[in-house]
């Protein structure tokens, strides 16, 4: 038996309709544990992929499961395949993203999983959310915190709307 965990959990889509795409996503993760926390919704310009793709709607929750990390990731990945989602280029646009990037302070290094989620503190479409989440969260590597990643990465190309996940 797992120990129960917090999972921080973040949310993108930019086909279909990503807003619908979220809201569905996070009323499954809510059958895999008790949701605390979702983000704002954030309109974010796409990072890499092709050029000329739609804007992304990025959001992130937190998620209190007794599901051990592979088999949390092996639910979400679950939950994007029952979305629809094709897997056709790296970075290329999708119905629905769900990102694992941390896990409590678990380290991890598996062909299939990677904790935390390696580019995640990179990225204001996954700091800006997760800041909403959790602020204090820190890197298990380099201790930084959330909110100081934010900061340091800076909020140019995110949009927050006026709307919860
Ligand atoms: N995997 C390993 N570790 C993890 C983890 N911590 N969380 C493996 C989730 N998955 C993890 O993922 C490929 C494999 O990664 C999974 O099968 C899993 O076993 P994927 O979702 O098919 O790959 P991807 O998303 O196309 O590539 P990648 O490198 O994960 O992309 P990212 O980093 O997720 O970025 N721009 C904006 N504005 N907003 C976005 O949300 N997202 C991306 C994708 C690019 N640009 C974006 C956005
Ligand atoms: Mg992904």
């Amino acid at each position: 038996m797992n120990e129960p965990e917090l999972a921080l959990i973040a949310l993108g889509a930019n086909l279909g309709q990503p807003e619908l795409a979220l809201r569905h996503a996070r009323s499954e993760l809510e059958r895999l544990g008790s949701v605390l926390a979702p983000s704002w919704l954030y309109r974010t310009a796409p990072l890499g992929g092709p050029p000329d793709q739609p804007d992304y709607l990025n959001a992130a929750l937190s998620l209190h499961t007794d599901l051990a990390p592979q088999a949390l990731l092996e639910a979400l990945l679950d939950i994007e395949r029952r979305s629809g989602r094709v897997r056709l280029e790296r970075w290329g646009p999708r119905v629905l993203d769900l990102d694992l990037i941390g896990y409590g302070g678990r380290v991890l290094n598996t062909p299939a999983l990677t904790l935390p989620h390696p580019r995640a503190f990179e990225r204001g479409f996954v700091l800006a959310p997760l800041n909403d989440v959790a602020p204090d969260w820190r890197h298990p590597f380099t201790g930084e915190r959330v909110g100081a990643a934010l900061a340091r990465v800076g909020l140019a190309g995110l949009e927050r709307l006026s709307e919860h996940l």
